[in-house]
């Protein structure tokens, strides 16, 4: 229910911390309406959801948590053993930072989007490989995730524990290896386990039960718990408040984490109605259990959902349709967060869209071990920003020491330059100049890849 701290990662110069507003209902936004009840509302996105501004208007406007898709995923991050690729990670916290939410690190030991140079190592090989994962994936992202999902849906349906390939190596233990392997990463992260059809009582979610209390008895850092909640129309479980509450009573916090509501299309206003229904009491479940930290749905819109290639035939799960419009859903979402019944529908803010339009001109001084950067960012978009976020790559070797007018983390590899208080607006067609101080090994080079608030910029 609290606010996020401000955490500091080590290596990161200065992190802000990404606190809920206080109280306020104005506006009626989701994100708005959440935080004056002391919860977050948040959704998944994917890269290719940065490139769309129908949607990033709508994700920055109404949303204050971000899951990346799939990018941060065990085949995305390491797709070959040791090689680590956090671009595509790095654009979804950016493009979170620049428009103040937080982000659910989704996540680090998963059987699926696996890659097969895992699933293919000797057994007494995995654990090691397990263990590099999740270290060097938690520490890339430290201070910077509200919340990792550690292990993804560890349970078969009837609740046994799925055979994989780090059941074949550690048994049941890996999951206990996997949580302590991430707290010792990012202490400040709160470490989840998250699956499916475990929202009502019944054999899977009992599995979980049991697995949550025995590693809150053996002093494993759990957290939380994440209830994935791919629905279908109708069948919202009955059992979903007590369930929600008999985990919290293990002292964890529990989640929505990927609410989705299908129905068989074409969707006619009936189905419309009762996903209206089934959203809300999803939301009046996590108001009534005081653990319950927050509710997000998997997808901005119907366009974005997996259901439709998943489940030919069904579609229409998410809050807003094809075209961004809300639906009955987001209404009645609105108004079980507290929101006033027939308040017009909040308009995505035009002053703020997410896939921006930027130029970077940038100049470097260097001497033998050192280097200064600036580097002047200009919105060549038609609309002001309220935020920015500029990620780059730095050259191999070099490591930032300080910087002005903008806030570096993490000090090398993909940076994510922030702004502070007093040059988030940027006008369009204005300009704002930041930089840094940096060490380098001999590539003084200027930075690369240059992307604001997710895309890419001229140079
Ligand atoms: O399946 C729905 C979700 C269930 N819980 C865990 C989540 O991580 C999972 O998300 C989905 C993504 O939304 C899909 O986008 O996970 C799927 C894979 O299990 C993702 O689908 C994959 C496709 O299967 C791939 O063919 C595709 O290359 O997305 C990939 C990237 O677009």
């Amino acid at each position: 229910m609290s606010a996020a701290a401000a955490v500091v990662a080590a290596g990161a110069l200065v992190v802000a911390g990404l606190g809920a507003h206080a109280g306020a209902a104005a506006g009626s936004s989701l994100k708005d309406l959440a935080e004056a009840k002391g919860i977050y509302f948040g959704t998944a996105m994917t890269q290719t959801d940065l490139g769309n501004a129908s949607l990033t208007a709508v994700a920055g406007a109404q949303f204050d948590m971000v899951t990346p898709g799939n990018e941060m995923k065990w085949d995305t991050v390491e797709p070959s053993r040791g090689t680590y690729n956090f671009g595509p990670g790095d654009r979804i916290v950016s493009f979170a930072t620049a428009h103040g939410m937080r982000v659910r690190g989704h996540n680090l030991v998963w059987h699926s989007q696996l890659p097969s140079w895992v699933s293919s190592l000797p057994t007494n090989q995995v654990q090691a490989a397990m263990e590099s994962h999740i270290t060097t994936t938690a520490t890339h992202y430290k201070g910077q995730l509200y919340a990792w999902d550690v292990v993804n849906e560890p349970f078969n349906e009837d609740g046994s524990l799925r055979q994989d390939a780090f059941t074949a190596a550690m048994g049941t233990g890996y999951i206990a290896d996997a949580l302590r392997t991430a707290h010792a990463a990012d202490p400040a992260a709160k470490l989840y386990l998250n699956d499916y059809n475990i929202e009502g009582i019944g054999a899977k979610s009992n599995a979980m039960y049991s697995l949550v209390q025995s590693l809150k008895s053996q002093g494993v850092p759990i957290d939380g718990v994440g209830f994935e909640a791919h629905f279908i129309v109708g069948q919202v479980p009955s059992t979903l408040t007590a369930n929600l509450q008999r985990f919290a009573a293990l002292g964890v916090d529990v989640a929505v984490t990927e609410l989705d509501d299908r129905i068989q299309l074409p969707a006619n206003s009936t189905a419309l109605a009762q996903q209206a229904t089934d959203y809300s009491n999803v939301v009046k479940a996590c108001l009534a259990v005081s653990r319950c930290v927050g509710v997000s749905q998997w997808g901005v819109g119907d366009a974005d959902s997996w259901i439709p290639s998943a489940f030919p035939g069904y579609g229409a799960a998410t809050l807003y349709d094809n075209s961004y419009q809300p639906k009955p859903a987001f209404e009645a979402t609105a108004t079980a967060l507290g929101g006033t019944p027939g308040t017009p529908t909040p308009t995505p803010t035009p002053t703020d869209p997410g896939g921006a339009s930027c130029k970077v001109t940038d100049a470097v001084n260097t001497w033998n071990t050192g280097l200064t950067e600036n580097i002047t960012i200009t919105n060549t978009g038609s609309t002001a920003l309220a935020h920015w976020a500029l990620a780059f790559t730095l050259p191999g070797g070099q490591a930032i020491t300080s910087g002005w007018n903008a806030t570096y983390s993490p000090t090398s590899g993909n940076v994510t330059a922030t702004n502070v208080s007093y040059n988030g607006t940027l006008a369009a067609g204005a300009s704002t100049t930041i930089g840094f101080q940096a060490t380098h090994t001999g590539n003084a080079a200027a930075p690369a890849a240059f992307a604001l608030n997710g895309a890419a910029c001229s140079r």
